[in-house]
């Protein structure tokens, strides 16, 4: 090996290890301790193998970071150490127990997205040796090598095959205002009854999908009409069949126009584009428990007015409370009451909704611009921009004029300090640090004294 190639080998090998010591990634490094569980598998996102400088992250019950890795070879994650807590410092939890579940997120670096929870479809992994399947959800144990599959679950489910007998196939093109779909997008299809019969999932560039298996159920039979329906999963947006706009295809091979409405045909093969219309109308929908939540809806319903986008969950709703930044002032409303101080739920406002009972709330609207105005001091705000985007990226725009963002979620409150992740903790918050907006949510945010009035493009 002459000199001059262990030269640039040398030279390679350092530029690795620099850049994977220097590598600023989305999650904070983990505490390193002297006991781990380890896992590894694949990893993919939206059925794409999962790319160089894609993250996972484990985190113990009490929310602490204790496993990380960045991908180095696309598609595989691992062999990575998450880390046990040390015994010997008691008052210190540096990472999981035995027995402790993990949660796993994600961090989707093309995107500047993080995901977790039900947006993850965690399976056990078959790899033989020395590793063993992992259960579901994940559990740490001290020096075991669990397999694990990690990969973005689905908007509709899909279909199982054996539940059915024959089918007919789609093909065509999907656009969505004007745009290729992208990873994640998904069309679902319906029968009557509202079972999913028919499933596509977008996995790379270009606008065309199918075939599409459409199963055949009990009410999916010669001659019934099937229901379509879109989902865009960087809006978490449904476009029911109203919204969308379905044209015959061109007659291939095989295949012959479809027929519209569509319906099912035993063994049929038709050409269908699909269309969502720029003036689409979208369909958000928000699950609101018992007691307080904290939400915001990302798209502007037809009628603003409080009244009447509550109007058929009002039963369930105890009171409303909302926050003028502007002036500092708290707006009421309760169904019923007169003159609210609140009269209007619209996009980009943050909203405190105590709720009697559990209810969904179905909001129909058009985009939004994602544009607000912050001003100095606190301001509640909603957040209408691209589903559960990484904080770093979102508030870049905001440079020095923030100072904390607070999200409160199913009793927890999370927070986030500009440059100061290490700071202490008060005691209302979990260690685990905000990290992401998300749709739907509703956050505090405070601007620095002096910054003025700022618009910020979410
Ligand atoms: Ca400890």
């Amino acid at each position: 090996m002459s000199r001059s190639f262990r030269f640039i080998c040398t030279l390679i090998i350092a530029c690795i290890l620099w850049h994977s010591f220097t590598h600023a990634g989305h999650f904070p490094e983990p505490t390193p301790t002297n006991t781990a569980s380890f896992f590894f598998g694949d990893f993919k996102i939206n059925g794409v193998d999962a790319r160089v400088g894609d993250e996972v992250a484990f985190f113990d019950p009490q929310g602490v970071l204790c496993g990380l890795y960045v991908v180095r070879v696309p598609g595989k994650y691992g062999r990575v150490p998450v880390y046990g807590d040390d015994p010997s410092t008691q008052s210190i939890d540096e990472g999981a127990k035995a027995g402790d579940v993990l949660t796993v997120k994600i961090w989707d670096s093309s995107t500047g997205t993080e995901l977790e929870g039900p947006e993850l479809s965690l399976t056990k992994g078959f790899y033989g040796g020395s590793s063993t399947p992992s259960l579901i959800p994940p559990e740490w144990q001290g020096d075991t090598d669990f397999a694990l599959n990690i990969d973005t679950s689905t908007h509709f489910p899909r279909p199982d095959p054996s539940l059915y007998s024959g089918s007919v196939d789609f093909w065509g093109n999907l656009t969505i205002k004007g745009r290729e779909p992208k990873p994640g997008d998904e069309i679902g299809v319906f029968d009557g009854d509202g079972n999913v019969i028919g499933h596509f999932l977008f996995t790379k560039k270009g606008n065309t999908y199918g075939f599409m298996h459409v199963y055949g159920s009990q009410s999916a039979i010669s001659g019934k009409p099937l229901t379509f329906k879109v989902w865009e999963k960087s809006t978490s947006t449904e476009y029911p069949m109203s919204s969308i706009i379905l044209r015959q295809g061109t007659a291939t091979g095989s295949s012959l126009p479809s027929p519209l409405p569509p319906v099912y045909t035993d063994n049929g093969r038709y050409a269908l584009d699909i269309e969502v219309p720029l003036e689409s109308i979208n369909q958000f929908i928000l699950t609101l428990n018992t007691g307080w939540n904290f939400i915001s809806i990302p798209i502007e319903p037809i009628d603003t007015s409080i009244g009447l986008v509550l109007k058929d969950i009002s039963p369930n709703v105890n009171i409303v409370w909302s926050y003028k930044n502007e002036t500092k002032t708290w707006l009421k409303y309760k169904p019923g009451m007169e003159n609210p101080t609140l009269t209007s739920f619209e996009p980009g406002r943050g909203y405190w909704v105590y709720m009697k009972d559990d209810a969904t709330l179905t909001v129909i609207g058009r985009d939004t611009s994602g544009k607000i105005l912050l001003y100095e001091g606190w301001n509640l705000v909603g957040y209408s921009g691209i589903d559960n985007a990484g904080i770093e990226t979102k508030v870049e725009g905001l440079t020095d004029r923030w100072t904390i963002i607070w999200n409160w979620t199913n009793n927890v409150w999370k927070h986030i300090k500009r440059d100061t992740p290490s700071i202490l903790t008060p005691s209302i918050f979990t260690p685990t640090l905000l990290s992401k907006f998300t749709r739907g949510k509703a956050y505090w945010i405070k601007i620095t004294q002096g910054s003025g009035v700022i618009e910020w493009q979410q």
